[in-house]
């Protein structure tokens, strides 16, 4: 281990509990017959993504994100669908209500994972693995689903060992585990690393956790920014002091664009409002929310910013009710004012769990969170700071 001390005097036992393939094994509880057969959800139109595969598909190499057509290729032999989120929704809540069973602590992070805070329990449940199967059974008699549980003494430990349990299984790794479990593995492993921190590591031929931990900090700092650089530097070592609840949940979702140069052509506007408005659509239904509502931020040439906000009918979560929402706002704004605009943003406000109050107009089968959401991987792939609005 590495000198720097845990805050805590005890070792904390935190799960990290994921459902395997969540869309598929969902979908399998109303089909049994998709049971042991490659399946794939997503976007099944020309320009349609995936969402996710079943494991028996993932062998052919089929991923989340991936073009559906490249799969097809990949799997033709696989059954695609194109997914149905209410159904999620509702299996997500029933999820999370079982694991309240077994904590007061109980921190969901997406649709279907959680952290639970286990320190403690040993005397209540009996060894911490077998607290974990009884866990991994109760979701499995009562949904039918295939949950996979990492186990470690932070968030971050129990979450990287939850890659090292799936499929269906239980991942533990010790505080005085954690450094050597982590060394061997690639920095892209690490949560928080993504695509632009890896290529700049690379460029500092920093490949693996360990190198990462062991690397000078000067040109680290320099590459990185000082704070970064130490926060990841402390993350590779395996160390993560964050407590369980870190913050309030998100009252909005954002995403913004600041051009290269100031823009006042409307279709460019669109294009843009278009882009951001998917963005901010993806994160709000891998986050289980619905919005009530969506503004825009529009900041002029002369650096004077509004913003504008709307209310939808009902609340919803798709890519078309926030673009539409946000369009209005636009068009209404320019038309008051229609100087060239610097910086766009889209977001979504007063989210909520208001699956339980959809309204007549949110029940339509085919669903524009439907659609969007076999749209979403490929976006959360590449990110904000991979698209250049510059040259849109
Ligand atoms: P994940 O937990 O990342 O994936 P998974 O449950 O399908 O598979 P596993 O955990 O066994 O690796 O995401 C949960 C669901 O969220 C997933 O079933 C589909 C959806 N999803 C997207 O829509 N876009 C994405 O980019 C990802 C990763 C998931
Ligand atoms: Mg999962």
């Amino acid at each position: 281990m590495s000198g720097e001390p845990n805050t805590s005097d005890k070792e904390r036992v935190i799960f990290h509990v994921d459902l395997d393939a969540f869309y598929v094994e969902a979908e399998r509880q109303n089909d049994p017959s998709l049971i042991g057969k490659p399946v794939v959800i997503g976007g099944i139109g020309p320009r349609g993504v995936v969402a996710t595969a079943s494991y028996e598909a993932r062998k052919f190499g089929v991923h989340s994100a991936m073009a559906t057509a490249v799969a097809r290729r990949l799997c033709p032999q696989a059954i695609y669908l194109r997914g149905n989120h209410d159904l999620y929704r509702t299996v997500s809540k029933k999820f999370m209500n079982i694991l309240r069973e077994y904590s007061p602590n109980v921190v969901p992070v997406s649709v279907d994972e959680a952290y639970l805070d286990m320190t403690g329990t040993e005397r209540l449940y009996g060894e911490t693995i077998d607290t974990a199967d009884q866990i991994r059974k109760a979701v499995r008699d009562q949904l039918g689903l295939p949950a996979s549980i990492g186990i470690g003494p932070s968030k971050l430990v129990a979450k990287v060992s939850t890659e090292h349990a799936k499929p269906d299984g239980v991942f533990q790794v010790r505080l005085q585990e954690a450094e050597s479990f982590f060394a061997p593995q690639p920095v892209r492993n690490l949560p928080g690393i993504g695509p632009k921190t890896g290529a700049t590591l690379a460029k500092l031929e920093i490949s693996t956790l360990g190198q990462l931990a062991a690397a000078p900090v000067g040109p680290l700092r320099r590459a990185l920014g000082p704070n970064h650089a130490d926060y990841v530097q402390r993350r590779a070592k395996g160390i993560d002091n964050a407590p369980l609840k870190e913050r309030v949940k998100a009252k909005s979702i954002s995403a913004e664009t600041t051009f290269e140069t100031d823009v006042s052509r409307h279709s460019e506007l669109e294009k843009v409002l278009k882009s951001l408005s998917e963005r901010v659509g993806t994160r709000l239904r891998k986050s289980g929310l619905r919005a009530r509502g969506a503004s825009i931020k529009l900041r002029y040439g002369d650096f004077s910013t509004i913003t504008r906000q709307r209310t939808f009918v009902a609340p919803g979560d798709g890519d078309q009710l926030i673009y539409d929402t946000a369009h209005t706002l636009l068009v209404t704004a320019m038309r008051a004012r229609g100087d060239a605009i610097r910086l766009l943003g889209v977001s979504v406000t007063g989210l909520g769990e208001q699956a339980a109050q959809l309204s007549l107009l949110d029940q339509n089968p085919m669903s524009d969170s439907d659609t969007s959401e076999a749209l979403d991987t490929i976006r959360e792939r590449f990110g904000s700071e991979a698209i250049s609005w510059g040259s849109v």
